[in-house]
């Protein structure tokens, strides 16, 4: 069973200002006229995830995903993270640290777990949100640090710099870590108001970011963006985050984002992030789950490559007598 909060809807409409905003969105989403029924469903859909679960029959069981929030200082990758949590706890939880100021950047490498708040025994949902330290101009990443993370060999909570030099003798490396253990999605997390004001982030951060890429690109990894903070480009949207798909202003930052970073517009994802809320909204929630709902079929896609291993290695009946 759902709970979802009650909001005053009406309230909320009377407060828009639709002008200039086309009745038609510009991309494929939801009903965005019945956000309670469709967000219902969505967090159901998504509760419910298994890795593969349409193909893997039910003696395989995949434990996880891991999805690697990855992108500049401040883009909004921990905001992200607590979203994500906040819309399944049914309430603003705030549990990675996320600020503006300098001296809280995410130092641990740390894969989140996010729980179910539906069922009365709360279970792990079955995909974990990696959130590390961003990117600057003193923190570049290097090739080797990048294929560690993606081939799971960084252990949860582990110090990381992106600059830094790992050695495979350290604690909390791992050697052989599993399928279950690697990253099968990137979620590259952009700041909308940076695209928008066309701020060109710094080139060395830039091409950093494409560097990194192509690592991801040589492990198959799949890619999408999360396009953060779009209530601060467009009005409409800071009102109702479901404007976003009517905002020309979005759209535009969508296309330029799917230029600059080489991936196909409909991975691009409006984000709003819960900042300075103090209760949960219908269209941040369903937006956030449209996001979530995106990067696990790409999850799943990138499995797929590995269906025979899956098959081999995680049948339950093996793991009992191996
Ligand atoms: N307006 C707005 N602010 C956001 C959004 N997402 C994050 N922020 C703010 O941006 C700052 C940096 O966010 P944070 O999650 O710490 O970025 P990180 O360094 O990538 O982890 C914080 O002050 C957040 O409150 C968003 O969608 N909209
Ligand atoms: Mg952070």
């Amino acid at each position: 069973m759902h709970t979802v909060n009650i909001y005053s809807v009406e309230e909320k409409m009377s407060q828009i200002d639709f002008d200039g905003l086309p009745e038609t969105p510009w991309g494929k989403t939801c009903n965005w006229n019945n956000t309670f029924e469709t967000l219902a469903e969505l967090k159901d859909e998504l509760e419910n995830f298994e890795p593969m679960g349409d193909l893997l029959a039910g003696e395989v069981h995949f434990p996880q995903v891991n999805i690697l929030l990855f992108g500049c200082v401040g883009a909004g990758k921990s905001s992200v993270f607590n979203t994500i949590n906040s819309v399944f706890r049914g309430k603003i939880f705030n549990v990675a640290l996320a600020s503006c100021a300098e001296h809280v950047v995410t130092t641990k490498f740390t894969k989140y777990r996010v729980m179910s708040g539906s069922s009365t025994l709360p279970m792990p949902l079955k995909f974990r949100l990696c959130d590390m330290r961003g990117l600057d101009e003193e923190h570049l990443m290097t090739k080797e640090n990048m294929r560690y993370i993606l081939e799971g060999s960084i252990a949860d909570r582990f110090p990381f710099d992106p600059s830094g030099n790992i050695s495979v003798d350290m604690p909390g490396f791992k050697k052989h870590p599993g399928l279950d253990e690697k990253i099968h999605c990137v979620a590259l997390v952009q700041d909308a108001s940076m695209v928008d004001t066309l701020q060109v982030l710094s080139p060395e951060v830039t091409k950093n970011i494409k560097e990194m890429q192509t690592v991801m690109n040589s492990l198959d990894i799949p890619q999408v963006v999360i396009l953060s903070k779009i209530d601060s480009i467009c009005e409409a949207t800071k009102q109702d985050a479901a404007n976003a798909f009517r905002s020309a202003k979005v759209e535009k930052c969508v296309a330029i984002v799917s230029e600059v970073l080489g991936l196909p517009k409909n991975m691009v994802f409006p984000m709003k992030n819960y900042e300075n809320e103090c209760q949960l909204d219908p269209s941040i929630d369903t937006m956030a789950l449209l996001t979530l709902k995106g990067i696990l079929n790409n999850c799943d896609a990138h499995l797929f490559n590995h269906y025979d291993e899956i098959v081999k290695k995680y049948a339950v009946a093996e793991r009992r007598n191996p």
